[in-house]
This record gives C-alpha cells, sequence and structure tokens, in this order.
C-alpha cells in the first residue's frame, strides 16, 4: 500500500477517504456513525428519551437513536444513543504539541544514563496543593508501576522520592533543595475552577524565588495535563492520561544529558 494510512493520499482500502475531510468510520467509510452516552438530570421516559434526540440533532448529528436509556436514580437518566456525524476535521492540519523523547525500555534507560550522566538521577515526586489523588504519582514513581510498566522506584538509575498528595507547595521545594534534586515531578488531579493551573503557576513562582527553576527539570502530569499546558505555565514538560514511567524516565535521561553533556 503506498504512503500508508496516515499519509495524504488516498490507500487502496478505501479511495473515498480524504484526510482534510474526516468524520467517525461506523461500517463504511465517512457514514460518520458515532456512539456516545451521557445522562440528563431527568427522570426516565418517552420525553426524555425525546430531549436526548432533540439534544444529539443540536450537537450536529443526524438519524438520533437512542438504543438504551435507564433512570440511575431518581430524576436522572443514562443514554446509550447513536447518530450519524455531520462535522469533519482536517485531519492534515493538524500539529499536537507533544514530548519528543524517545520512549526507552527500563533496561535502556538506565544504561544510557550509566555511560552518559554516570550517576543516579535524583527525583522528587508529589501530588501537590490541596489534591488528595495518589494514583497517578504512584503510577510514576512506585516500585510496581503501573500496567507492567515498573515505576521509578524500580530503576537503578533512579533515586525517587515520592512524597505522597497534598503536598504544600513549600515543603515540596524545601525537599527539592535538600535532596539536591534533578528532577521535579507534580501530580495535578482536581481541575475544579482551575485550582490545577494555579497550584503549577505557583510551583513556578517559588522555584524561581530560590533561584532553582533552570536548575531543575520540571514535569507534570495528570488527566487533565498536556504538554502545551505544561510548556504554556513553565514546565519543561507534561504528561496525559496513560503515561507510564517508561515515558517519564526516557525523558528525563535524556533531557539531563543534553544539559550536562551539549
Ligand atoms: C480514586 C479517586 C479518588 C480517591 C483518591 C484515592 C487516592 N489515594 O488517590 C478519593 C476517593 C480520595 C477521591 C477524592 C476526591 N475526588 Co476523586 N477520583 C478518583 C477516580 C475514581 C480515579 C482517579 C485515579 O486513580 N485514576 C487512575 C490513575 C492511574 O490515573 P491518572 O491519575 O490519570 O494518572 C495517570 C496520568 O494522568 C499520568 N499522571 C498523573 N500524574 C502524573 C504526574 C507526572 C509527573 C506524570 C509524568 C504523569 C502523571 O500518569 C498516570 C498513569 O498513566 C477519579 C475518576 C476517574 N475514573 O478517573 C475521580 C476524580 C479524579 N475525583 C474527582 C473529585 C472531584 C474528587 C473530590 C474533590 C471529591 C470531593 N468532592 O470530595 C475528592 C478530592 C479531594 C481532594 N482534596 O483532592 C473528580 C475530579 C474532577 C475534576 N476535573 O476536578 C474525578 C474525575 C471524578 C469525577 N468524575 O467527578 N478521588
Amino acid at each position: 500500500m503506498s504512503g500508508g494510512l496516515y499519509s495524504t493520499e488516498k490507500n487502496d482500502f478505501d479511495r473515498t477517504l480524504d484526510l482534510k475531510k474526516i468524520k467517525p468510520y461506523g461500517d463504511a467509510m465517512n457514514d460518520g456513525k458515532t456512539q456516545l452516552s451521557f445522562t440528563l438530570p431527568v427522570p426516565a421516559g418517552e420525553e426524555a428519551i425525546e430531549a436526548a434526540r432533540q439534544l444529539m440533532r443540536e450537537m450536529g448529528f443526524e438519524n438520533p437513536q437512542v438504543a438504551y436509556s435507564k433512570e440511575l436514580t431518581n430524576g436522572f437518566t443514562f443514554f446509550n444513543c447513536y447518530g450519524t456525524c455531520s462535522h469533519t476535521v482536517d485531519f492534515t492540519a493538524i500539529r499536537v504539541p507533544k514530548v519528543t523523547s524517545t520512549r526507552w525500555e527500563m533496561r535502556e534507560t538506565d544504561a544510557f544514563i550509566k555511560e552518559r550522566i554516570g550517576r543516579p538521577i535524583v527525583v522528587v515526586g508529589a501530588s501537590t496543593g490541596t489534591d488528595a489523588h495518589t494514583v497517578g504519582i504512584d503510577a510514576i514513581m512506585n516500585m510496581k508501576g503501573f500496567a507492567g510498566h515498573y515505576g521509578l522506584e524500580r530503576y537503578e538509575m533512579f533515586d525517587a522520592h515520592n512524597m505522597g498528595s497534598q503536598v504544600p507547595n513549600e515543603e515540596f521545594v524545601a525537599r527539592a533543595i535538600a535532596l539536591k534534586a534533578d528532577a521535579l515531578l507534580v501530580s495535578q488531579t482536581v481541575t475544579q475552577r482551575d485550582v490545577h493551573v494555579q497550584n503549577l503557576a505557583e510551583l513556578v513562582e517559588l522555584l524561581e524565588a530560590e533561584g532553582l527553576r533552570h536548575k531543575v527539570i520540571l514535569a507534570c502530569g495528570g488527566p487533565r495535563v498536556s504538554h502545551e499546558l505544561a510548556k504554556e505555565l513553565g514546565y519543561d514538560a507534561g504528561f496525559g492520561m496513560n503515561t507510564y514511567a517508561d515515558d517519564v524516565a526516557s525523558f528525563l535521561a535524556q533531557e539531563l544529558d543534553r544539559r550536562i553533556n551539549t
């Protein structure tokens, strides 16, 4: 097949594919068939189903169909729906800012650090501010890791310190200074009223006030964190959902090597 599925050329599989105007695929190219689910704050019944259909039309779906609905609790109904999407997106114009390091396995990263840095990389991590969610930072740092990917504590060449959750920025910075950290990892899960943005920005200000910002690699992560947002807030990198320790470890090793050796 010439060019592959993601080339701008039409592929042999379906000549009606136009990457400048992509839409959901159900069982034929460009049919727009979409499944979506949502809950409305109304009791179950024919009126609720009609409300769901009308809402889908407003969202740009033709032929809206409610396949399943169930009242979850008094006055709240869940819907499973199908519809035909009437909108398209230009796939060829999409540019997503992302971390550009190469993802290596744990052993490759350890070997690289041994050879190029010559000592373990000191990392301090926490879920900071009022955020009580620990699962994200644990997934990255703890020995057992996440979904079969060991965390930084398992690496021979990382000296990983996980401070847990609800760590005030001041305490986080104090620990970074005490341990002479090379890298700081911040996790933010709660985003209500943009609390994550305020908290992440405050940490950058504190680090700048201590004259530390450019001495450490600063990365953040969480389900609603993107690399773009992280860069905007003055971080070196941002990691979203489905990140593994491999991603962060590779990034830290390659970034520290760039800073020390080039
Ligand atoms: C478990 C959970 C809790 C547990 C947390 C227990 C614990 N020890 O962590 C408890 C019950 C305590 C809890 C409390 C609250 N929760 Co809660 N919680 C969840 C839940 C169900 C799962 C989160 C989770 O563990 N995900 C699994 C991990 C592995 O995924 P992750 O965090 O995205 O992490 C990955 C990536 O994002 C990334 N990553 C994350 N951090 C970092 C950091 C770095 C440096 C890097 C590189 C990568 C990285 O890597 C990880 C692995 O891939 C979610 C809903 C959901 N299904 O997601 C709600 C949810 C996050 N909680 C929510 C809320 C609102 C709360 C409360 C405020 C509720 C309340 N009113 O009291 C409180 C928080 C109070 C506080 N002060 O923070 C909301 C957040 C909404 C929002 N956008 O702000 C959610 C989305 C539920 C919802 N739909 O409303 N919660």
